[in-house]
């Protein structure tokens, strides 16, 4: 059966959104921007998702949260894919309802990440895709479906995706984020972001924190290994920069991983193992491997 509901409505969608939203604040495993996951289960990593649908229903489907009460799963940028009617409006939302509606029924086990879509979203910053606003797109799309209703769906996925934490770091010295800061920018970054609210200055462009650890591309290994020093993590997992082969070794501290195509992976990972770069490699799972009905 399909993950994907038909005739989802606008009271069904913002309910979930604002549930979803009020746990993502709430979470007892948060602190500021950082969820600390607990020191045994599992943690499920994925890369960049960005309405992926054979993939994220492969991945609800797997990780089945139902029959896992100690399995978590990692969630990034759910907007801006491929579906796109003639009139240009895409129909992300449907992925992002759909893993809302998880947050709100495994509230403890489902955990977001902040991504530079989002921010691309909530603040109609144009990021372009075949000559086309990828953000222009996605309004259009809740203008669609939601008509004279859009406005307030429009609101409650900004609340949603601005909810989200920038970080989630394990006992066992993991960390994920959506990206990290670039190179360049390791020294002055403001690590003390991660530790409090965030607020207008932290988004902007270039300058602020947010800003500069989900929009960074091409840290070298050596900035890798100072930003893992300052936060405490051994070994870093982000998603953002494309991966034609699923994922790719930065350095023996970064893993970069894609989860929004064919060849796009996802880790299961345990959450009391002593991982090393090698260990971490034979935990990549490529989605097509995953024999699931969709
Ligand atoms: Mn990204």
């Amino acid at each position: 059966m399909s993950l994907y509901a038909q005739n989802i409505s606008a009271d069904d969608f913002l309910e979930a959104l604002e549930t979803a939203k009020e746990e993502n604040r709430l979470s007892g495993f948060r602190t500021g921007q950082r969820v600390r996951l607990p020191a045994s289960g599992e943690v499920w990593m994925t890369g960049d998702l960005h309405d992926h649908r054979t993939n994220i229903t492969k991945l609800i489907k797997a990780a089945d949260l139902a029959n896992n009460p100690h399995r978590h799963l990692v969630l990034h940028e759910i907007i801006h894919g491929d579906h796109y009617d003639p009139d240009g409006a895409e129909d992300s939302w449907k992925s992002l309802y759909l893993a809302a509606r998880l947050k709100c029924d495994f509230s403890n086990q489902v955990h977001f990440l902040l991504a530079n879509h989002d921010l691309a979203q909530v603040f109609g910053d144009g990021i372009m895709k075949a000559g086309q606003s990828v953000c222009d797109a996605f309004h259009k799309g809740l203008k669609r479906d939601f008509a004279d209703r859009y406005h307030y769906l429009e609101a409650a996925v900004s609340d949603f995706l601005l909810s989200s934490p920038l970080a989630i770091q394990t006992e066992n010295g993991l960390w994920f984020s959506h990206s990290l800061p670039r190179n360049d920018e390791i020294d002055g970054f403001d690590y003390g972001v991660f530790d409090r609210e965030l607020n207008g200055e932290d988004y902007k462009r270039r300058t602020g924190a947010a800003y500069q650890l989900i929009w960074g591309r091409g840290v070298r290994p050596d900035g890798v290994a100072k930003f893992a020093e300052k936060v405490g993590a051994k070994l870093i997992i982000t998603g953002h920069q494309p991966q034609e082969m699923g994922y790719h070794f930065n350095g023996d501290q970064h893993l970069i991983i894609a989860s929004d195509h064919n060849q796009g992976v996802y880790m299961p990972l345990k959450l009391d193992a002593d991982y090393d770069m090698e260990m971490l490699q034979t935990r990549i799972r490529k989605f097509v491997a995953l024999d699931i009905q969709v």
